[in-house]
């Protein structure tokens, strides 16, 4: 795949990393159930994808298609760490990163100490992080402290899965994703519309300035912001664009995908950018595998 703000997709080998420390951080007091938001949606026929020229080749987001969509229910937020901590506290679930002991960090996070850990290969900006855990997002020391709302973040797809049996939801299909995010407009470029900056505002977190070096912080956040930041879509969804990646329900089925199991992911995230990766425009997606996990990776719930 190309480089993407992800790590890579190859399949998760054993820890590459270089320091040992584990998480320390808990948190017990938070409100235990945190509740779903749930909007119900009419369903109907959208044209899915698209055919911009600026879409990133081997994506497959093209052609446009006619789906049909069957009435369902999304959750109008992220799962955020209260939500997923309550789950936890309730099956004592034990994820992906925390079963191989790390995970993907972004490198602008860290620091100096945690700077020499092995880097992803296609992404160099990504380093793997003994002890990273979505209770400690940028490794040992790290805490969930004024994050709480924030979207949970390295939660691998059967991470989310493992959830949803929790909560009696699931993950939404890609084409239910899609429909939900385009706010019931047509083909727009992104889920409020074609301007990137309606009326001059950030209407998502994605990176400004220049990646990886320099976030200028025009959209107000460097790493995730809480699951309600900005203005929700037409249809009530917060954040569907930037923010942290969505998995899906659906594997990747682009004909030059190399990874057979990888779950599509959808959104774009907070270090996107329009130099390299404009995939916060609302038909782009990419893949991972089901039981990779980074920093900018989430997920919502669908019924
Ligand atoms: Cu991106």
């Amino acid at each position: 795949m190309s480089a993407c703000c992800s790590p890579g997709s190859e399949a998760r080998g054993p820890a590459p990393v270089v320091t040992t420390a584990v998480p320390t951080t808990s948190v017990t007091d938070w409100s235990p159930d945190a509740g779903l938001r749930l909007l119900p949606l009419r369903g109907g026929s959208f044209a899915m994808g698209s055919d911009d020229a600026d879409a990133v080749p081997g994506d497959g987001e093209g052609p446009v298609r006619e789906v049909h969509i069957e009435p369902f229910a999304i959750d109008a937020h992220c799962v955020s760490n209260e939500r997923f901590q309550a789950f936890v506290n309730a099956t004592a679930h034990v994820t992906d990163a925390e079963r191989y002991g790390w995970s993907f960090v972004f490198e602008g996070f860290l620091p100096a100490r945690l700077r020499d850990s092995d880097r992803a290969v296609e992404a160099p900006w990504w380093a793997a992080v003994a002890g990273a855990t979505w209770r400690a997002p940028e490794g040992p020391g790290s805490d969930l402290d004024g994050r709480h709302d924030h979207p949970a973040v390295h939660v691998s797809w059967n991470d989310a899965l493992a959830y949803c049996r929790w909560a009696g939801v699931r993950l939404a299909t890609e084409a239910e994703w899609e429909y939900a995010a385009r706010g019931g407009l047509e083909q727009a470029r992104y889920a409020w519309g074609d301007d990137l900056l309606p009326d001059g505002r950030h209407a998502c977190n994605i990176w400004q300035g220049s990646f990886p070096v320099t976030n200028t912080l025009e959209d107000g956040w460097f790493g995730t912001a809480p699951v309600d930041a900005f203005e929700p879509n037409g249809l009530g969804l917060f954040n569907v664009a930037g923010n942290v990646w969505e998995w899906t329900a659906d594997a990747w089925s682009v004909a030059e995908a190399t990874d057979p199991g990888a779950r599509v992911i959808r959104g774009g995230s907070y270090l996107c950018h329009a130099s390299y990766c404009n995939r916060y425009r609302v038909a782009a997606r990419t893949l991972s595998t089901p039981d990779s996990s980074t920093g900018h990776q989430g997920f919502r719930v669908a019924l």
